[in-house]
């Protein structure tokens, strides 16, 4: 990420219609027994950045000063796949990250991101509060990290072109749209018939600008804070996944931690997420008519020939079979239906 694009991005924060962020770096940071990185994709107009400002503000607080958790959004430390590395190796402590590229890690941790398994938000919650987000914190834990209890909202997300809108599955095909960096996403949108490039979000707006990629996809609220308007011109409503950011810590870095700080930790953490949903969801209401003022043109396309398409693809039953039949029952029961 470029200089300019950051000063764009910051410059943004008073225009977002969003609170402004109280992200500070402080400068008694060396007070602190333990000064812990916070990283992040999202810019600081993001719900996630200002609720996660307001948890290291609680948390410094409640510990009495002891923990500092200092926030870099936008990438600052990295790329995401980058920036998992980081945590791995202990150079970034805490990490706000999608389950799917994730999953370039932990294997079944991606599995939230099946293709339209979710009918809207309460299944969702249901499922990533219950049996399903519990079963992919164990893989979490399994591959040594640490993740909070309580997953935070990305979004469903809708495809953006600078070309078409997508009206029909045929519309997908041979077409070059950028995906995350996650075996799921790439095997979504080939079994489409696209062109899939995976592309860290760092790199997103650059792609589409420098025409890279035609198309990108993601939830309305990443198209508002990293303002997609000025790169793409259309944006279909498929729905066709949901996604979130699960919070994962270094696992040295949090047995480092007394257990009541670890408490302190994790409760501010857990309630930032909760509250970062209700944010979302807020926002939500709103989203489409800001992104259509901003020169968006909306489509909302049938998805129901998007999944046969899938299914005819044979994707489903390629899922089912690389997650095993464990975690695929858990994900059919989570969803009541079954899907391959
Ligand atoms: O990279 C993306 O597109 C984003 C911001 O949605 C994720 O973190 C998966």
């Amino acid at each position: 990420m470029t200089i300019t694009r950051r000063t764009i991005l910051m410059s943004a924060t008073a225009s977002a219609g969003l609170l402004a962020a109280p992200f500070v770096r402080r400068a008694d940071a060396q007070a602190a027994e333990f000064t812990y990185k916070f990283a992040n994709n999202q810019p600081l107009t993001h719900p996630s950045n200002i609720r996660s400002a307001e948890a290291a503000a609680a948390i410094l607080e409640q510990s009495g000063g002891r923990v500092d958790i200092q926030i870099f959004p936008s990438n600052q430390l990295g790329a995401d796949t980058d920036v998992l590395g980081q945590l791995r190796a202990g150079g970034v402590e805490f990490f706000l990250l999608s389950p799917l590229i994730l999953s370039t890690l932990v294997p079944n941790a991606s599995i939230n991101g099946i293709g339209f398994a979710f009918p809207g938000y309460d299944a969702v919650w249901k499922a990533m509060d219950g049996d399903l987000g519990a079963y992919a914190r164990g893989q979490i834990e399994a591959a040594g990290l640490v993740v909070m209890d309580a997953i935070w909202d990305n979004g469903f997300r809708q495809i953006t072109t600078s070309t078409k809108p997508i009206e029909t599955p045929a519309d997908l095909e041979g077409f070059k749209i950028r995906v995350p960096v996650s075996p799921l996403w790439t095997s979504m949108f080939t079994a489409f018939g696209s062109a899939p490039a995976s592309i860290n979000f760092a790199e997103v707006y650059s792609a589409l600008q420098t025409g890279i990629v035609d198309g990108q996809e993601n939830p309305l609220s990443i198209l508002k804070v990293a303002k997609l308007w000025e790169v793409q011109k259309y944006c279909s409503v498929t729905n066709h996944m949901w996604d979130g950011f699960w919070l994962l810590g270094n696992r040295r870095a949090w047995a480092a931690l007394p257990e009541d700080l670890q408490q302190i930790v994790a409760t501010n953490f857990n309630a930032a997420g909760v509250n970062q949903r209700a944010d979302l969801a807020t926002l939500n209401a709103s989203l489409r008519a800001e992104l259509e003022a901003e020169g968006f043109t909306f489509n909302e396309p049938d998805p129901a020939p998007f999944e046969a398409k899938l299914r005819e693809a044979g994707f489903y039953a390629e899922w089912k079979g690389t997650y095993g039949d464990e975690a695929w029952a858990i994900l059919e029961s989570a969803v009541g239906r079954t899907l391959a």
